[in-house]
């Protein structure tokens, strides 16, 4: 079996379709939904990231900040900024690209942050929300990943899913977000990980499969079921002296060999990625009308 490519760009592209008249529908009314993004330090990879959801902002006609300092801010000077985001009208979404320096604890600089505004779903207010089932901000990556699996007609419902990772960011939430009893979810779900004895005879088990390791080819075509369908998470900039640009991007699963096993698979690039961009403009639009009591 040659896997089915599930097209992250694509999907991205038809939300971006539908959140166009939910903004028209607020400016209309004099409201602009408005996103902060602050990046601290250099790391190549999360300028990029940064990079892509400024433009999306600006694509998408919505207001946005970009707010870069170097690498030495102290967590004090982070909190200042982040409590003037939290006090400006004009910004409904803040988000803080992660990861922030060693000598910044990351859980207080979210912690600060209005859980009104938190576009990423990572304060612990939207973390409960989420777990319990009750509206707030659903994480951008693990939301993307329940909707491309719905918009590739691949509903989770009733499957066993297998996660690999327990990030904060994407492991652990995309696990909750699919075995809440909702629509686009009643999964059974698996979280293996680093730890996870014998993970091949658990992965093998998966209907679907999300990969977040974080670790580039890490899943192999002998640790998936014939026939799973494959979210590959992995953003892993590998240098690549053939590249244009020195590197190439490359997920968490070997891509070439599941492929052929799979009956869907998610590319890198242009899979999981767009997704996240797309559904953290959908959150700041969503933050927008709640800021505002509308209801679109
Ligand atoms: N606070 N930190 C916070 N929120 C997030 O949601 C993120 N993340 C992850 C890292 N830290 C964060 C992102 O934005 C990862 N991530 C992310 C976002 C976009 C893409 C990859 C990771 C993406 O669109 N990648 C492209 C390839 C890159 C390119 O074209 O330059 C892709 O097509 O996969």
């Amino acid at each position: 079996m040659t896997a089915k490519i599930i097209n992250g760009k694509e999907i991205a592209e038809q939300i971006r379709q539908e959140l166009r008249t939910k903004i028209a529908a607020l400016k209309a009314r004099g409201i602009t939904p408005g996103l902060a993004v602050v990046l601290v330090g250099e790391d190549p990879a999360s300028q990029s990231y940064v990079r892509m959801k400024g433009r999306a902002c600006e694509d998408l006609g919505l207001y946005s900040k970009t707010i870069v300092k170097p690498a030495t801010t102290s967590e004090e000077e982070l909190l200042t900024i982040i409590d003037s985001l939290n006090a400006d009208p004009r910004i409904n979404g803040i988000l803080v690209q992660l990861p922030l320096p060693k000598h910044i604890d990351e859980n207080k600089i979210i912690l600060r942050i209005d859980p009104d505004k938190d576009v990423d779903g990572f304060h612990p207010i939207n973390v409960g929300k989420m777990l319990i089932g009750e509206p707030g901000f659903l994480p951008c990556t693990p939301h993307g990943i329940q909707e491309m699996l719905m918009r590739s007609g691949n509903d989770p419902e009733g499957k066993h899913v297998v996660v690999v990772g327990r990030s904060n960011i994407v492991g652990k939430p995309v696990a909750a977000i699919l075995v809440q009893k909702a629509k686009g979810a009643n999964a059974t779900v698996t979280i293996a990980h680093s730890r996870t004895r014998d993970l091949g005879s658990i992965t093998r088990t998966g209907d679907i499969m999300v990969a977040a390791i974080g670790s580039p080819e890490f899943i192999k075509a002998d640790m998936i079921k014939e026939g799973a369908v494959i979210i590959d998470v992995g953003s892993n900039r590998v240098s690549d002296p053939s590249a244009k640009r020195g590197y190439r991007w490359t997920g968490d699963v070997d891509f070439e060999a599941v492929k052929e096993k799979a009956s869907a698979i998610t590319p890198v690039p242009g899979g999981v990625g767009p997704m996240t961009i797309v559904m953290l403009m959908s959150n700041t639009v969503l933050s927008a009308s709640r800021a505002h009591r509308q209801d679109i």
